[in-house]
């Protein structure tokens, strides 16, 4: 053991001195790759959040959640030659987790679970802005879409979110209604004021509803107290209109971080329905919002 120990050590040590040599050249692609691993905007969270929304529907499950089993890297998909100085490019990373699922009223915790195979997109440009420069060869982030997550199993996926819209008050003051939209990271994303009532609203699409209600729709990140919220559709809780088809959340914006990850997760009623069949159903999209 102690020999292997040793082992270990001086190949630390020898792989600690390759890292000491600095490259001739790095490539635009290098650059752009650090760039894009260091950007914290860039990141898209698994939602492996846990709720307050027990309780909110007699449909609902008593508690669910996500495990991360395990996230594959980030792969890049360079979408033009970054010679010219401007590059678009699409991020994927899948994801592998379980759906934890308790479905039985009774107090205790005697989950069941299904497999969750997803992945997540989101695709970036960006721009060389001070040719060979530090940090990233003068490449910098300027646009960013939101992160879109599917389904990458063998199940047909049936429930998709359609939109998502931030409210400050009675004013609109971020919305999307495609995710293949680019918002500017410098002034295009939504940016949420400490103290101010802030309203999530999002349409969903199922694409095959069997059930009523044929999905549960969730907003994750915004509120420090459970990473995962109810979105309703019931007229209560800031909802505007009772059963048009936009779900709301609403709450206080706290001024404990400097940016929050706030996604829409829409989940099929039939997956939330009984905690044995391997029929995990879902869709989301994410965005950073920034404190002002
Ligand atoms: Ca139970
Ligand atoms: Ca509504
Ligand atoms: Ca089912």
């Amino acid at each position: 053991m102690k020999m292997f120990l040793g082992t270990v050590a001086v190949l630390a040590l020898l792989s600690m001195g390759c890292v000491e040599d600095p490259p001739l050249e790095v490539s635009d692609e290098a650059n752009i790759q650090q760039l894009v691993a260091s950007s914290g905007i860039v990141r898209m969270q698994p939602l492996d959040g846990q709720g307050g929304d027990e309780g909110k529907s007699v449909e609902m499950p008593e508690f669910w959640f996500r495990e991360i089993i395990s996230e594959s890297s980030m792969e890049l998909i360079f979408e033009n030659d970054p010679a010219i100085g401007t590059c678009t490019l699409t991020v994927i990373r899948p994801i592998y987790a379980q759906l934890n699922i308790d479905v039985i009223h009774d107090g205790e915790f005697e989950p069941g679970t299904k497999s969750i195979v997803d992945v997540r997109t989101r695709r970036l440009i960006v721009e060389r802005r001070n040719e060979g420069t530090a940090p990233h060869g003068g490449w910098v982030l300027t646009h960013i879409t939101p992160a879109e997550y599917a389904l990458d199993s063998d199940i047909p996926q049936e429930v998709f979110v359609q939109s998502m819209a931030l409210y400050s008050g009675d004013e609109l003051i971020w919305e999307c209604s495609s995710s293949d939209t680019f918002y500017s990271v410098e002034d295009g994303l939504p940016v949420l004021v400490p103290g101010t009532l802030v309203r999530l609203e999002s349409e969903v699409l199922h694409a095959n509803p069997q059930m009523e209600p044929d999905c549960f729709v969730f907003a994750h990140g915004p509120c420090p107290t459970w990473p995962r919220h109810f979105m309703n559709d019931d007229g209560l809780f800031g909802d505007i209109t009772p059963g048009d088809g936009i779900f709301t959340y609403e709450w206080y914006v706290e001024g404990t971080s400097d940016r929050w990850f706030i996604a829409v997760d829409v989940i099929d009623a039939d997956t939330m329905a009984d905690q044995v069949e391997e029929d995990y159903d879902s869709g989301a999209w994410g965005i950073f919002a920034l404190k002002e």
